[in-house]
């Protein structure tokens, strides 16, 4: 999978993307990721991509001009499967979302700043708009290091026996069940018995029903649905 990243602010994107397991998807081959400074394509020698919005009120709004030069670039090296604006009034993201996208061969991920990009561009050339939350980020970038994450991780042979995504929470729409480790007692506070029985299928039994358990408690929405 290959993910193109058009931002004002490459860096901040640099950190979250070279640790760890998304590093490894790199360092393996199995993901790559570009970030592209929008100000390549800004509109004039002072790289202004940003302008004041038609009818009034404050907040800059982020130019159509740079945006889709920066995307028509992109296209002439190759196809993309979605062009994705990462803003707070997308769909919120989920892991049924996650697990679709991670199917994908390339997507261009565009980060708003400011008031957001001219609306033209998202009339346009986005095909899907994803928010991490309810809640505001002063840009699109950490949203888009999450994005990637969530879906790097999917990718086939990024996780292994240890890291692997089949019990994660989300992915049968419960939440994972506790876990332990040594010591088997660390100041009295004891691991269940279960789970020192030996007993793969009690064990599976434990798990699963706590898995409920919590997904009842912390999460009924989860239960109801699909
Ligand atoms: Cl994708 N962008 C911004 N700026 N804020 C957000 C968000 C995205 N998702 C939640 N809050």
């Amino acid at each position: 999978m290959r993910i193109d990243i058009i931002t004002v602010l490459p860096q901040l994107l640099e950190s979250p993307l070279s640790h760890s397991i998304i590093k490894r998807a790199q360092d393996k081959g199995l993901l790559e990721v570009h970030t592209h400074n929008l100000r390549q394509w800004a509109v004039n020698e002072y790289g202004q991509i940003d302008d004041y919005q038609y009818g009034g009120g404050a907040g800059m709004v982020m130019m159509c001009e740079p945006l889709s030069n920066a995307i028509d670039s992109l296209q002439k090296d190759r196809t993309y499967d979605e062009i994705i604006y990462l803003t707070p009034d997308g769909e919120t993201l989920n892991q049924k979302i996650a697990n679709q996208l991670s199917l994908k061969g390339n997507l261009i991920f565009i980060c708003g700043h400011y008031k957001g990009i001219d609306q033209r561009i998202r009339d346009h050339y986005v095909t899907k708009e994803i928010s991490i939350g309810d809640y505001v980020l002063s840009g699109g970038e950490l949203a888009a290091a999450v994005l990637v994450d969530a879906i790097g991780r999917l990718l086939p042979g990024v996780l292994n026996d240890e890291t692997s995504a089949l019990t994660d929470s989300f992915q049968d729409n419960l939440l994972a069940p506790p876990v332990y480790t040594r010591p088997v007692d660390f100041r009295g506070w004891k691991v269940p018995d279960i789970l020192l029985s030996g007993d793969p299928k009690k064990v599976e039994a434990w798990r699963y029903e706590q898995a409920v358990q919590r997904t009842e408690q912390r999460r009924p929405d989860l239960l109801g649905e699909e």
